[in-house]
């Protein structure tokens, strides 16, 4: 076992991965999104918040992290290790240009779950060699919701990547209810969503959804 590798890591349940942004949500608040979403059966949430002033991210991770905490649901924080560490959240989700897997493992210590965005096989095992407790391969779909991404890379890419690996990799980029047993058939551990839930007209039936699917897909693999 990695000297990092918790007991919060090796009982992570990413087979439904929300991410909130509130640029996706049409108006709806964020931490009513996440409530819903986490009421549904969202495995783990994620706060995704681009532009706004530390302070408020601060007091939104905090609302969500209690409600994520209440419910046993994973909560994470895009980017921001000072709120991540701020608010107790069980950990957070890594960009490429975002700090580096190894320093957030420094400063983060080993029982903090990290996350690291791969778009290919080369970056998915230096995510790995760099201690990251699991990846996220996307776009696998086209998707609206992010620009300045590369062509989506198909559901054969999961599979390809998949074998290589022995860390958890989750799927992200245009998933929604139509396709998502199909990330888990190409045998991702989890599909993680921002517009299918956040532009739901009812968050709570469609993160039921997604999560019925999800469960049926693994079941049947
Ligand atoms: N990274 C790759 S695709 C993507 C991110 C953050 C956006 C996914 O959004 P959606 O709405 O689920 O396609
Ligand atoms: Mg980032």
């Amino acid at each position: 076992m990695r000297k990092w590798e918790s007991e919060k890591v090796s009982s992570m349940d990413l087979s439904l991965y929300v991410i909130i942004d509130r640029r996706m949500m049409k108006g709806s608040s964020p931490i009513w999104v996440a409530r819903k979403a986490i009421e549904g059966g969202a495995t783990a949430i994620q706060l995704r918040e681009k532009d706004m002033e530390s302070r408020d991210l601060c007091n939104l991770a905090s609302s969500i992290k209690k409600v994520a905490k209440k419910r046993r649901v994973l909560f994470l924080v895009d980017d921001r290790v000072d709120i991540a560490l701020a608010v107790d959240a069980d950990g957070v989700h890594l960009g490429s240009e975002d700090l580096p897997v190894k320093i957030a493992r420094k400063l983060l210590g080993g029982n903090k779950i990290i996350g690291a965005t791969v778009r290919n096989l080369s970056q998915a095992l230096k995510a790995q060699r760099e201690g990251a407790d699991y990846l996220s391969l996307g776009p696998i779909f086209p998707t609206k919701t992010k620009k300045d991404l590369p062509p989506p890379r198909g559901l054969k890419a999961i599979t390809r990547i998949k074998k290589k690996i022995r860390t958890p990799l989750i799927a992200i980029g245009g998933i929604n209810r139509n396709n998502v047993a199909s990330v888990i058939r190409a045998e991702a551990d989890g599909a993680a969503v921002v517009s299918a839930i956040g532009e739901a007209r009812n968050v709570r039936k469609a993160t039921q959804e997604l999560l019925r699917k999800i469960r049926k897909a693994k079941q049947e693999l």
